[in-house]
């Protein structure tokens, strides 16, 4: 009894843990950047969503890209993914596939109107 009780308890908590869509802030140059999601990611394909922001204006004439990688680990060589995003009614929207679960880092970056390359990083659990 303990034991299903402890299945659950473990079971449960995965499923809440994971029960997370992404939302992050940063700022970057001035800019305040917020990459999030509109679901809880998975392992597999994802819609992310960028906005940046200038003295509280959207800004809507850059370029994003963002990188997503993972360090080798025992029996997994280093992964990486790369995609650029479509500004789609005023945001940013890309497709991002994570080839596993786990903290994966990134490297989102943004190129101005002045050909200023803005690099903004940090990490996600999937
Ligand atoms: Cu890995």
């Amino acid at each position: 009894m303990k034991k299903i009780i402890l299945a659950f308890v473990v079971m449960f908590s995965t499923v809440f843990l994971n029960a997370d869509m992404i939302s992050q802030n940063g700022l970057k140059d001035g800019y305040e950047v917020k990459l999030y999601t509109k679901n809880t990611p998975i392992s597999g394909n994802n819609d992310f969503y960028v906005t940046i922001k200038k003295d509280e204006n959207k800004v809507e004439n850059v370029k994003v890209k963002i990188k997503v990688f993972m360090p080798a680990m025992p029996g997994m060589p280093f992964m990486e993914y790369k995609t650029k995003a479509k500004l789609v009614d005023g945001e940013y929207k890309m497709m991002i596939n994570f080839s596993m679960g786990g903290t994966w880092q990134y490297h989102l970056k943004f190129k101005t109107s002045d050909d200023v390359i803005h690099t903004v990083r940090g990490s996600v659990n999937i």
